[in-house]
């Protein structure tokens, strides 16, 4: 992260470009970036591809907080001793003007598009709002955040993320309580008032008409309207009787934009949302809500000549009749697997961080990849895994399966894994970041050699609840067994890193 303020000093002039006609998370990444360069010393200008006429609300953060953005033309062009940032976007994708530039960095949350020479490029398809991450830089670089910045950036993430209930990572999340303190209600108030035109209300209404149901579960395909409209209508239909699933969606110029509710026993909307855009877009969100997005492109290579709508329907009801439900201390999984799959794998001798949470916190906290959440308590640990795992573990068990390493110098599997934004444990009133800058600090321990446990792969998708929370095993995972009380997923790609499979 550190690189992009290099990078800025060494050019003359930098332009910051978001997608075309550009929405309020596109805007507010423009600007905070625009402030983040400035804070460089280095020139900065917004510029955009569009038009000049905007929705209401967009207008309204426009000229109360005079954000100057440059409306471009067909052939733009920026000298060699110049830099292009596209936010919010990538450049030579359909959805943005190729300005002609030889410096080129990208700032992102959508899958990756082009295999392009980027000099700088930060693309994190988990995270809801592009804001959320330029929020982070100038918070790594000490940016003062004013209230008008604070609250175009509250609006974008707000926007983008389904009203802050699809795609919210753990870090659109620290985003939102932290832009929470400083911005201005009122102007939020007033845009949060004024979304919808009254041309909406048609979308909407046809948008109910043609539902259709298949047992417990709404599948709505909705034309193509205002993103957080989508979010109204799932919320609506999620209140029909008898309804616990809902899937919305609705055609996008170069893709569908998805909205999903699940207030089902064990589905979450976020688990939902992750099955329908895997391998063809990108998701998030939490146990109820959830959004995500199909890209086009990724969708005709998959799956040509398929509509939309029922590869929609037939991967949400077939996903809902697969998955196997275990719950421990509950069922018993050596009568559901058969013998001949089980084998024995020991843990290998590896070192982990770890840190104990009452040398962090004073109470209750939720542990957070993200992914999700566990809730722990002073009492436990906490063991940072690979891949931006971690997990609480109670201290009890923590001393069967682990020893204190002193050696401040041991290599650790943890530390290559994490990204720069990490994971966090936070309670009410504090919050904890591990990133690849800090891993370093925390303690060291390493696995007993005794541990061993029953293990079996997975051919299927597998829901394990356990006492810490639910957990979705995939095709390829592993499912391994302490006891009947104690039975967890393990990721494929995880098990063989840190076991041995014993013959
Ligand atoms: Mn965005």
């Amino acid at each position: 992260m550190g690189e992009i303020r290099n990078l800025c000093e060494r050019f003359r002039k930098v332009y910051i470009q978001p997608h075309n006609y550009p929405d309020a998370d596109a805007i507010a990444s423009a600007w905070g970036m625009k402030k983040l360069v400035e804070s460089f010393g280095a020139e900065a200008e917004i510029i955009y591809y569009g038009s000049n006429t905007f929705k209401p609300n967009i207008s309204k953060i426009l000229s109360d907080y005079r954000i100057r953005m440059t409306l471009i033309n067909e052939g733009y062009e920026i000298g060699e001793e110049e830099l292009l940032i596209n936010v919010d976007c990538q450049y030579g994708a359909a959805n943005v003007h190729k300005v002609v530039a030889k410096n080129i960095a990208v700032v992102d949350h959508h899958i990756k598009e082009a295999m392009q020479d980027y000099i700088y490029e930060d693309i994190q398809p988990r995270i809801g709002a592009c804001t959320t991450l330029v929020l982070n830089y100038l918070k790594q670089f000490g940016v003062r955040l004013d209230q008008p910045l604070a609250t175009v950036m509250y609006y974008g993430i707000f926007m983008d993320t389904d009203m802050f209930n699809g795609r919210m990572t753990t870090l659109d999340e620290d985003a939102k309580k932290e832009l929470t303190a400083l911005y201005d209600k009122n102007i939020i108030d007033h845009l949060r008032l004024s979304s919808l035109s009254f041309e909406d209300l048609k979308i909407y209404a046809s948008g109910i008409l043609k539902t259709e149901r298949y047992q417990n579960i709404i599948f709505s395909g909705i034309e193509e309207c205002d993103d957080n409209l989508l979010g109204h209508i799932s919320d609506l239909l999620m209140e029909i009787e008898g309804i616990n699933i809902v899937i919305a969606y609705s055609q996008r110029s170069n893709g569908c934009k998805l909205s999903i509710r699940s207030y089902h026993d064990y589905f979450t909307a976020e688990e939902l949302v992750r099955e329908l855009t895997d391998g063809i877009g990108s998701g998030g969100g939490h146990e109820n809500k959830a959004g995500g997005y199909i890209v086009k492109n990724r969708l005709e290579q998959v799956h040509p000549r398929v509509s939309l709508g029922i590869l929609i329907r037939t991967k949400i009801i077939d996903y809902c009749r697969e998955v196997r439900l275990l719950q421990t201390g509950k069922d018993n999984p050596y009568d559901i697997f058969s013998r001949d799959k089980l084998f024995r794998a020991k843990k290998k001798k590896i070192c982990l961080r770890f840190l104990d949470i009452r040398d962090y916190f004073k109470e209750d906290v939720a542990v957070k990849t993200l992914e999700g959440t566990a809730t722990a308590s002073v009492k436990d640990k906490v063991i940072i895994g690979v891949k931006n795992d971690i997990w609480p573990i109670s201290s009890e068990t923590f001393e069967k399966k682990y020893q204190v390493v002193d050696h401040k110098n041991t290599k650790c599997l943890s530390d290559g894994y994490l990204d720069e934004y990490g994971v966090s444990i936070q309670s009410d009133s504090m919050l904890l970041r591990i990133t690849k800058d800090n891993i370093h600090e925390f303690k060291i321990c390493m696995t007993v050699e005794e541990s061993m446990v029953d293990a079996v792969k997975l051919y299927e998708k597998v829901k394990v609840r356990t006492v810490w929370g639910d957990f979705l095993g995939k095709r390829g995972d592993y499912l391994l067994i302490n006891s009947l009380e104690d039975y967890y997923i393990c990721d494929g790609e995880i098990f063989k890193q840190t076991y041995d499979k014993i013959v």
